[in-house]
């Protein structure tokens, strides 16, 4: 969805590109030397103004509009830079394209009445001036929008629209395990903002619904209070994902985190995230004990079908 902004050309760069277009411009022979001049020149200018207002207007439109944006991904940017800023810059790149567009027609306005090469010349030579400071005039703007299109992307592409289903639970508890056995498939691995990690985003269907499964390994696996700031504001950013949560526990020792450590970060994040949890029992092929009414093991398959259930009634 993020991927589709386009590279943000620097002031320079907007110039140099436009100004070698038009100097590639020469008209065949007229029998008067002004007439060609002049339609040099105005070509020109109209070439120059084509693409400076094509890259412009194309950024305007496809940097995305923040308000229209999901809270998830509203929340997630707003951390990344600074929103005013942002809308501030756009607008300055939507000013300097109407701008230059007005500038060019009436220099081409202009150049119909110029009788002489040296008037024609003038006026091409202001135009010049006059369109650089312009763009000139934007170039922080510019440097700003290119830093943003670097950040948005890095945004994990969650599908805020599908039905979603988050896996939590401590490290080693067998959440990647589960995610692939869900999903059979290879996962989307996005960077998570602020964060060291990534998060997995596998696909699958329930009743030809699709529905997306997100594996967040060292991100909902350990306390809060364990966290920068940072991190913990992109962390909650999830919570504008309105997802149900599985929340693993292993009660068999084999993650090396005792079952009290496991109740209190089920505790932790049921708080904060006032999401729908599905508490399920791994590694179940480990233990006869039951600690869970869903107890699975991603070995035998044992429970893997009564989890689906459970999952597919959040779907109706
Ligand atoms: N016996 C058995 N082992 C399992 C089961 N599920 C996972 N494991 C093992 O437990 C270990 C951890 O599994 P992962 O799926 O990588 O766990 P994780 O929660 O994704 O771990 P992190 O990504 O490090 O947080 C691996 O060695 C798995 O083979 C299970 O159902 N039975
Ligand atoms: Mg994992």
């Amino acid at each position: 969805m993020f991927s589709r902004i386009p590279t943000v050309l620097r002031s320079q760069e907007l110039i140099d590109r436009s100004f070698l277009k038009a100097s590639r411009i020469t008209e065949p022979y007229y029998p008067k030397i002004e007439t060609k001049i002049r339609k040099e020149i105005t070509d020109r200018v109209s070439t120059i103004e084509g693409i400076t207002c094509a890259h412009l207007f194309k950024l305007v439109k496809k940097f995305p509009t923040i308000e229209k944006l999901h809270p998830f991904y509203y929340h997630m940017i707003d951390l990344m830079f600074d929103v005013d800023q942002y809308k501030v810059s756009l607008s300055k790149a939507q000013w300097a394209g109407e701008r230059i567009t007005d500038l060019s027609t009436d220099v081409i306005r202009r150049l119909k009445k110029a009788k002489t090469i040296e008037l024609l010349n003038k006026i091409m030579k202001e135009f010049y001036g006059r369109y650089s400071s312009i763009i000139m005039s934007i170039d922080k703007d510019l440097i700003f929008l290119s830093r943003c299109r670097d950040w948005i992307r890095k945004v994990p592409d969650i599908d805020t629209g599908m039905p979603t289903f988050i896996i939590a639970g401590m490290p080693n508890v067998g959440k990647s395990s589960l995610l692939a056995k869900l999903t059979g498939n290879t996962p989307t691995i996005a960077p998570y903002p602020f964060t060291t990690q990534t998060i997995s985003i596998g696909l699958t269907e329930f009743d030809g619904k699709r529905v997306q499964i997100i594996d967040t390994p060292g991100i909902l696996d350990r306390p809060m209070k364990e966290r920068n700031e940072m991190e913990m504001k992109s962390i909650l950013s999830l919570r504008h994902i309105k997802g149900v949560i599985i929340f693993l526990m292993d009660p068999t020792g084999h993650s090396s985190y005792s079952v009290e450590q496991q109740e209190n970060l089920y505790t932790e994040i049921s708080t904060e995230f006032s999401a729908t949890m599905i508490r399920i029992q791994t590694k179940c092929d480990m233990t006869p004990d039951r600690t869970e009414r869903i107890a699975i093991s991603t070995e035998t398959g044992e429970g893997l079908d009564l989890l689906r259930e459970e999952m597919q009634k959040f779907l109706k």
